[in-house]
């Protein structure tokens, strides 16, 4: 009964990975692609151990059933010990090495001096983006004039000329193929930045900038989610990632610096 379990088992969780029904939706970015292929051959590879391991037992269980002799005592074997501590350490290692590529790389390097600025400040329970505008730079902002009520959530500071032309808005707009250079920051607790279809998750910290780089290679819109738990409206923590044409992107830049203007700046 064990053996046939143990079959059955290894048979329902083969075919749950190969229907692949609940798996993620398709990579939009290189080093998304890259997560993928590093998640294929870790899976192929644990994978093969799980079932040659489970069906191993199995065999073992339906092979010496009921044979009648009681079981016997071992000191173990050092040979044998030696060798599956071997394997496990160059497997881990090997893997944990070859994944520099796809989890490193994006994080240990700085974006290319081409890419996009756009500054993420997540704050209980929202998003809230912002571009530099014409001029290129981020204006100063002080937490003392924080103030979502009033228009001015991330508290930009008037004085600053540099932030006159600075657009913020809830949700992120980038244009297709373009590097981006995200910067991520907190205002109150721990929250994140999770894209699936970029197959990156970052943590947003109080008091920390974390840069984060991506280059988008495909055109719709995507959910961004927190993935932090960060009080009674974590679920509602949500906001989304359009990816749009270059010509797309100008238009939004565009009308962003319209409403700015109307608005009678800052
Ligand atoms: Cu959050």
């Amino acid at each position: 009964m064990l053996a046939v379990a143990l079959t059955g088992l290894v048979g329902a969780a083969v075919y749950f990975f190969v229907w692949g029904k609940w798996g993620p939706p398709a990579a939009i970015t290189p080093v998304g692609k890259e997560v993928d292929r590093q998640y294929q051959l870790t899976l192929a590879i644990t994978g093969a151990i799980f079932i040659l391991a489970q069906l191993g037992l199995a065999f073992a269980v339906l092979r010496y059933r009921g044979s009648g002799r009681g079981a016997h005592y071992s000191h173990g074997n050092n040979k044998l010990e030696f060798l599956w501590t071997f394997a496990t350490t160059v497997i881990f290692l090997g893997l944990g090495l070859l994944g520099y590529k796809a989890w490193g790389a994006v994080r240990l390097t700085p974006a290319s001096p081409g890419a996009i600025p756009i500054e993420v400040t997540t704050s209980q329970f929202v998003y809230n983006f912002r571009y530099t505008g014409p001029d290129g730079r981020f204006g100063m902002t002080d937490p003392k004039l924080i103030s979502p009520s009033t228009g001015n959530p991330l508290g930009l500071d008037p004085n600053d000329p540099a932030g006159r032309d600075d657009i913020v808005v809830p949700t992120l707009t980038v244009p297709v193929g373009r590097e981006i250079d995200l910067l991520i920051r907190s205002q109150d607790v721990i929250h994140s930045v999770f894209v699936r279809e970029l197959r990156l998750q970052q943590d947003a910290v109080p008091g920390l900038t974390v840069p984060l780089h991506f280059t988008a290679d495909k055109i719709g819109t995507y959910d961004i989610v927190c993935t932090q738990l960060c009080g009674l409206g974590h679920s509602r923590m949500h906001s989304y990632l359009n990816v749009v044409s270059e010509s797309d992107y100008e238009s939004f830049l565009k009308r962003q610096e319209q409403l700015l203007r109307q608005a009678g700046g800052r």
